[in-house]
């Protein structure tokens, strides 16, 4: 708790850092036992959803109208006959009919977003997969940043979820600006992140938005490794869902 005002968190209107301190609890609609950290949404500019599912032992969490993405950050979760321990992960297509559950306390970081058709085509069917099943390749040729791509490369998909992960004093190779927007949650570690012309300290526990054209950048500090999870729309062109007068 900071009595006097302080804070890292920080909102602009192409960034939001959110660090754990400024974090606001309330259950969503669809939740029992469980409560949820709403990070981003369209208040606050985005064209997706995140938030953080904390579940207490028997919380459950009702299936969605829009497609949902879930990345288990601790204890397990299981829908249907599926179980997701820490570091697995799942993708429901729009009204899929699972409730997710968990009988020990849990948490879980969810991404949802209308899903965007290609060329008419339904939504991908649901699947799951697990982080550690998933090989690192180095970003850009750089063996001391990995990127484990989590959602197939099969265009049918509106969106990507990487988990990226720098060795101490790794960086991105280059700051980025660029059309998709991202919600990020770290994971563990510490660093720098420049958000358009503003650096700021992040650690394990913050979230981060970047809205369209944010200029982005991450160096990675401390003795062990940093490690985010991103989302970002994907696949898409850019005038996808837009109507023409
Ligand atoms: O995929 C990305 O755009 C990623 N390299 N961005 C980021 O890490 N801020
Ligand atoms: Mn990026």
């Amino acid at each position: 708790m900071q009595h006097l005002g302080k804070t890292r968190s920080a909102h602009h209107p192409d960034h939001l850092l959110q660090t754990p301190d400024t974090f606001v609890r309330a259950p969503l609609p669809g939740m029992r036992k469980a409560t949820a950290i709403v990070h981003i949404g369209p208040a606050g500019g985005a064209r997706f959803t995140q938030y953080t599912a904390e579940f207490e032992t028997g919380g459950t969490l009702e299936p969605a109208s829009v497609e949902r993405f879930v990345y288990v950050l601790e204890g397990e979760l299981t829908a249907g006959q599926r179980s997701l321990a820490v570091g697995d992960y799942a993708y429901f297509p729009p009204s899929s009919s699972e409730v997710l559950s968990a009988a020990r306390p849990a948490r879980a970081a969810i991404v949802e977003k209308p899903y965007v058709s290609l060329g008419g085509a339904s939504a991908p069917a649901l699947f799951t997969g697990k982080e550690s099943m998933v090989n690192g390749q180095p970003f850009m040729g750089d063996d001391a940043l990995q990127v484990r791509t989590l959602v197939p490369a099969d265009p049918a998909f509106d969106f990507a979820v990487n988990t990226m992960t720098f060795q101490p004093g790794a960086t991105l190779p280059m700051v980025e600006i660029h059309v998709m927007e991202h919600g990020l949650l770290m994971l563990a570690g510490e660093g720098i992140y420049r958000l358009g012309e503003h650096w700021y300290p992040v650690s394990a526990g913050d979230f981060i938005w970047m809205g369209p054209y944010c200029p982005q950048w991450f160096g990675a500090l401390g003795k062990t490794p940093a490690k985010y999870l991103i989302y970002k729309d994907w696949n898409r062109h850019p005038l996808a869902g837009e109507t023409c007068s």
